[in-house]
């Protein structure tokens, strides 16, 4: 089974306020309470057997704390994206950096102009990533990002998205061959193989649930699919991300496993 022994973390910052929203869940963050989740979820991860690196604050980036998408960490190599959203571009600049203390100068991949790429579209199960080509991930990128992968013996494929903003937003894998799918995702022919819990409508927001060494965080307020969960035989933790749902983050966004 797999193993992570690390995640990356950054704290909110002030600024969060002003991050990127599409408006589906209402409300601007109230930074305090996001402080206090965010302590919450560190503390999970913590139970979870790793060593979480917690990165300060960067008011220079509302959405800095959402440190999935300027990197993909894999146990062979790390690759610093090109995030597709001006206003996050150059969070890569400060992630490259903590990324350095894991992983050795050769083993430190780039996707580059006119690639784009967000971390948030990747999916990794086993040796095989599936990528969503999203407003933020686009042709270029993916290409880029499977050159990589197939020198370090990864294997990737295409996953076209029509509404959500990240693949995650809608599917997540939770290791064991299991899946949790929503919305757009349910019928998709490239997911039939996995056993999948299909996610009621009005809990999508919970697809995005994170598996860290056989144990699932599942976000608060969500029953069916916390059922779900614990019906798969998870030990399961449940964090409240209510702050950073208005930015349409949720908790995979919030680290980087590896
Ligand atoms: C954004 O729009 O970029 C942020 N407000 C949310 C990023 C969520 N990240 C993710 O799904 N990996």
């Amino acid at each position: 089974m797999r193993k992570f022994q690390n995640v990356i973390v950054r704290r909110p910052c002030r600024a969060m306020t002003e991050g990127i929203t599409s408006g589906l869940y209402p409300g601007r963050p109230d930074y305090e309470t996001a402080l206090s989740q965010h302590d919450a979820y560190i503390a999970a991860l913590s139970e979870c057997g790793v060593q979480v690196t917690v990165l300060p604050a960067e008011e220079a980036f509302p959405d800095s704390c959402f440190v999935e998408d300027p990197a993909v960490l894999t146990e062979k190599c790390a690759i610093i994206t090109n995030p597709g959203a001006p206003s996050r571009n150059k969070e890569t600049v400060s992630i490259e950096a903590a990324v350095r203390r894991f992983y050795p100068e050769n083993r430190i991949e780039h996707i580059v102009d006119p690639g784009t790429l967000e971390g948030g579209d990747v999916m990794m199960c086993g040796d095989h990533f599936f990528v969503g080509r999203s407003a933020r991930t686009n042709a270029e990128g993916i290409r880029q990002f499977a050159a990589i992968l197939a020198k370090y013996g990864y294997t990737c494929s295409e996953v076209k998205l029509e509404k959500v903003l990240h693949l995650k937003t809608g599917v997540n894998y939770l290791e064991r061959n299991n899946l949790l799918v929503s919305g757009e995702f349910t019928e998709k022919a490239e997911f039939r193989t996995y056993n999948r819990f299909v996610i009621p409508e009005e809990e999508a927001y919970a697809a995005n649930c994170i598996w860290v060494n056989d144990t699932v965080i599942v976000p608060e307020g969500y029953p069916a699919v916390l059922a779900a969960v614990k019906q798969m035989g998870y030990r399961v933790i449940t964090v409240d991300t209510s702050e950073f749902r208005k930015l349409d983050g949720g908790l995979s966004c919030l680290s980087l496993r590896f």
